[in-house]
């Protein structure tokens, strides 16, 4: 009998919105029900995604080489670690996936939206994530506690307003998959506690 495939699970925000703390508590938490989690990160994940990170990160570029650096990126992580996890029957929680290009990239150019969409379904192939959880934040807190100063994080407040907006429009379009944890006045005991059960609520193997 084929073995039972794991649970892609993937967290999204903003800056400063905590999904590294969310993530390493998470995996604590599956880990307890004696289910294998492995941690990632897009973009990265593999030796060359990592590097296609640094690309990204550290250079001005234009629409066109974001989503192509973010697409190889994203296969590579795909088929090199995320779907050998799943198969093995391992969990899998990224920080961050497609859900950030449709953000950070395809929303912020709404014309080429749905030509950005089927980019990252073709990236991804058939290992779309289980469930989302999208941390919420207003951008004027979650911008005082980011601690890296890339270049997204150095642009402005109304472009980091704009990408709030962006997951909002992600959740709408994909309200079975993307669940919104709203994390003002909540700290990260709380916000772990509510993951957990939006986890619990998900998966019957995770009673
Ligand atoms: P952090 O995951 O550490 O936040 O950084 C990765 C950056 O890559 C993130 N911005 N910041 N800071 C957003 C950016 N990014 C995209 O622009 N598109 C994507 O598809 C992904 C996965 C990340």
């Amino acid at each position: 009998m084929k073995a039972k495939k794991g649970r892609f699970i993937t967290i999204e925000g903003g800056e400063g919105t905590g999904k590294t703390t969310l993530i390493k508590n998470l995996k604590e938490i599956i880990n307890s029900k004696n289910i294998k989690c492995c941690i990632t990160r897009e973009p990265g994940g593999t030796s060359i995604a990592e590097a296609l990170r640094l690309a990204l990160v550290n250079n001005d570029l234009d629409l066109d080489q974001e989503i192509d650096i973010i697409s190889f990126a994203r296969s590579e992580h795909v088929t090199r670690l995320i779907n050998k996890e799943l198969n093995n029957g391992n969990w899998v929680l990224s920080d961050r996936f497609f859900d950030s290009t449709l953000a950070y990239q395809a929303l912020m150019e709404p014309k080429r939206f749905k030509e950005i969409e089927q980019y990252c379904f073709l990236a991804a192939g058939s290992c779309i994530p289980d469930l989302t959880i999208w941390l919420d934040l207003d951008p004027k807190i979650g911008l005082k506690r980011a601690k890296d100063k890339n270049k997204f994080e150095e642009k402005t407040l109304d472009f980091h307003k704009k990408l709030r907006e962006n997951f909002s429009k992600i959740s709408d379009i994909y309200p079975q998959r993307v669940i919104k944890i709203n994390i003002k006045n909540r700290n990260i005991n709380e916000v772990t506690n509510l993951a957990h059960s939006v986890i619990r609520g998900r998966f019957s193997e995770f009673k």
